[in-house]
């Protein structure tokens, strides 16, 4: 097949998923074309079967800003014309959902070119839940040719927001020779010059994320007699507030905020166990990455979380916030390396067993060839 994909070219996580898919399909024999505003971080390499096509913006004094939605329909169709496109694939729906249907109804009637759009959470739970949005959202979701979201709960989400449930879920993928736990290198003398055991938390630090709850957590663990450190990896609006907490608390000298990494297996496998308190996540990505990197979850009990980490077999769940819970939980695996070893044995099986690229790529074929064969009219969606 011929695959255009559209992703948030950043850190993001539905930019990674989107990325992380083309390259997948690519090593399946598919010719995989990216449209997006820059280069997606994930895609290191272009190759003969890996395409990337800038989408270009025309600056003119009128506009105060720059139509994107229209350079990217526009862009999208051209593509599609010229690279033969079989269908476009599009992460998070706004506005990606609306250029790829308009650029669908550009090119009629000489050609019919089907628009999937996969749900990834905050482009429903937030973005599209807005009222300014929540029109334009519905209309993007309704009107493509297949929709997929990363969860049951996203599904339930969309449906009770949209009224619209024709969704298939298909749950974001993990790669089991890349995302393994190494041995320990250098950078734990680094992070732990004393051999402190480490939490760490992944995110883009947007409030969503809480990252301040992990300092608090940090200090609860240490309030029970563990002397742990913190590794803090991302960045975003809420790394100040963290870092500032950090300080408060006089803690700062035990949490290291790193920044962007591009290699996070190198840090989740220095680590011991993981903290994502987010106030919501449809999947939870980073607890997919951990899992399958031995490295246990302490997370909220929210969104698609339960659906990824099982409570008291690969981490431990909390409400919301209850920093007295997620200390207790932390201490207690940070301080018994058996049952830490346990359950990081468990996570890999489970994150491998349920979410590997084997098992998850192939519904995305199935996926695209059950949507173009009923936009052909040969079977129903
Ligand atoms: O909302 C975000 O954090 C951004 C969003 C994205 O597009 O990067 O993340 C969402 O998609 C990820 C990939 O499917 C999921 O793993 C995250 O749980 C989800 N985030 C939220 O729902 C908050």
């Amino acid at each position: 097949m011929n695959i255009g994909i559209t992703v948030y070219p950043t850190y993001g996580g539905s930019g990674i998923v989107g990325s992380e898919l083309g390259k997948e399909l690519a090593e399946r024999g598919h010719n995989v074309h990216f449209i997006s505003s820059a280069l997606p971080t994930r895609l290191t390499e272009l190759n003969e079967r890996v395409h990337f096509h800038e989408v270009d913006m025309m600056s003119y004094p009128l506009f105060e800003h720059q139509p994107y939605t229209l350079a990217l329909a526009t862009k999208m169709a051209n593509v599609a014309e010229s690279e033969d496109l079989d269908l476009l694939h599009v992460h998070y729906a706004i506005p990606h959902s609306i250029s790829a249907i308009l650029a669908r109804e550009s090119l009629l009637p000489q050609r019919r070119l089907p628009v999937i759009t996969t749900l990834h959470g905050t482009d429903i739970t937030l973005v599209g839940a807005d009222r300014s949005y929540l029109p334009i959202t519905r209309y993007g979701i309704a009107q493509s040719d297949g929709v997929t979201a990363v969860s049951h709960y996203l599904k339930q989400a969309t449906a009770d927001t949209f009224q619209f449930d024709h969704i298939a879920v298909i749950p974001n993928f993990i790669c089991a020779s890349d995302y393994k736990r190494r041995p320990i290198s250098e950078l734990r003398a680094e992070l732990a010059p004393g051999g402190e055991p480490l939490l760490v938390h992944v995110s883009n630090f947007r409030p969503v994320k809480r990252p301040v709850d992990c300092v608090e957590v940090l200090a609860g663990v240490r309030a029970r007699g563990i002397d742990a450190r913190l590794v803090m990896v991302g960045d975003g609006s809420e790394r100040g507030r963290a870092e500032h907490r950090a300080r408060c608390l006089g803690l700062d000298r035990y949490c290291a905020f790193v920044g962007k990494q591009p290699r996070i297996v190198d840090y989740l496998s220095e680590c011991d166990v993981l903290l994502l308190p987010s106030e919501q996540e449809s999947f939870g990505l980073a607890a997919l990455e951990a899992l399958a990197c031995e490295v246990p979850v302490i997370a909220s009990r929210v969104g698609g979380i339960p659906e990824v980490v099982t409570d008291g077999e690969t981490g431990y769940l909390s409400e919301v916030g209850d920093i007295e819970k997620m200390s207790d939980d932390a201490a207690r695996l940070l301080s018994d390396a058996d049952l830490r070893r346990e359950m990081g044995k468990r996570a890999r099986a489970s994150a491998i067993g349920r979410y590997s690229t084997d098992l998850i790529i192939p519904q995305y074929v199935d996926f695209y060839e059950r949507v173009i064969a009923a936009s052909n009219g040969t079977v129903d969606k």
